[in-house]
């Protein structure tokens, strides 16, 4: 059976500590969640900038000090976030790029995202798509709606990236697609051959819709990024927990967790890097 690459998001732009006293925000807090997470099977680290303060930023120094405090203690496969939080530049979201991180993230389109707009116009797609493929940097394409899979097969077509692409779609954000009923199936089965697909559920759709990709042959991301509890009423205390949850369905489907040499091969992203910017 294929191995399950399995992405931690362990830091999103919108987690606060009041919900979540264990996010990470500084580089040591940060280094150590890869390492909890990539005890529990995670073989990806999904990353956003956050301030000491807790604010939001996509600054340069603060991916370097991360970047560089994982690589201390970690081969982890390690992804910069371009998505930032809603209302940021589109350069203050792609200035750590140059850091060369193995992958970065390219959302192909505009949604809703709660009240606010995740603002995405196609020539700031372009712009990341660019700077992507100046720095050599792995894009995972994030799919928020289903128009933005098409968008990412388009931009394939105008050679703007080039052969087979990764695909997360991202459910149940308020405001874009749905997780209930799951689309899952339908979306995969407009997954040109040869990409390579996963989820993120967002809330209470993200074990579940693990469960599915895992049936369906995808991969997934979980994490407080998405979702902060294990069950109803039950926090999770870490992202690390939510890997391991993931990680024990995939055991119950038969599927083993990809390492993280495997996941390399898989996501095609071979090299092993170090911040250089
Ligand atoms: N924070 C969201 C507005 C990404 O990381 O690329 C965008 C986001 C997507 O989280
Ligand atoms: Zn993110």
């Amino acid at each position: 059976m294929k191995p399950v690459v399995l992405t931690a998001a362990i830091n999103g732009a919108e987690v606060t500590r009041a919900q979540h006293p264990a996010l990470p925000l500084l580089p040591e807090e940060v280094a150590q969640e890869v390492l909890r997470c990539e005890a529990e099977g995670a073989s990806v680290v999904h990353l956003h900038g956050r301030l000491p303060n807790g604010r939001p930023t996509q600054d340069l120094d603060t991916f370097r000090s991360y970047f560089e405090a994982i690589r201390a203690v970690s081969a982890i496969i390690v992804q910069f976030s371009t998505g930032g939080a809603v209302g940021m530049g589109v350069e203050e979201r792609i200035e750590a790029l140059c850091l060369m991180p193995e992958m970065a993230t390219l959302t192909t389109g505009t949604c809703n995202f709660g009240d606010d707009v995740f603002a995405n116009p196609r020539p700031v797609i372009r712009e990341i798509a660019g700077r992507l493929r100046q720095f050599d940097v792995r894009p995972e394409i994030e799919v928020f709606e289903k128009g933005m899979l098409d968008e990412a097969m388009a931009l394939v077509a105008e050679g703007v990236l080039k052969g087979p692409q990764h695909v997360n779609f991202v459910l149940g954000v308020p405001g874009a697609m749905r997780a209930e009923p799951s689309p899952l199936a339908w979306l995969v089965e407009s997954v040109p051959s040869g990409w390579t697909w996963s989820v993120a559920g967002v809330g209470r759709h993200e074990l579940p819709l693990a469960a599915e990709a895992i049936a369906l042959g995808g991969h997934v991301r979980v994490g407080v990024e998405d979702n902060l509890y294990l069950e109803r009423g039950v926090p999770a205390p870490g992202s690390w927990a939510l890997v391991g949850a993931a990680a024990r369905l995939a055991e119950e489907a038969g599927r083993p967790v990809a390492s993280i040499e495997e996941a390399r091969e898989i996501l095609r992203v071979r090299e092993v890097r170090h911040p250089c910017g």
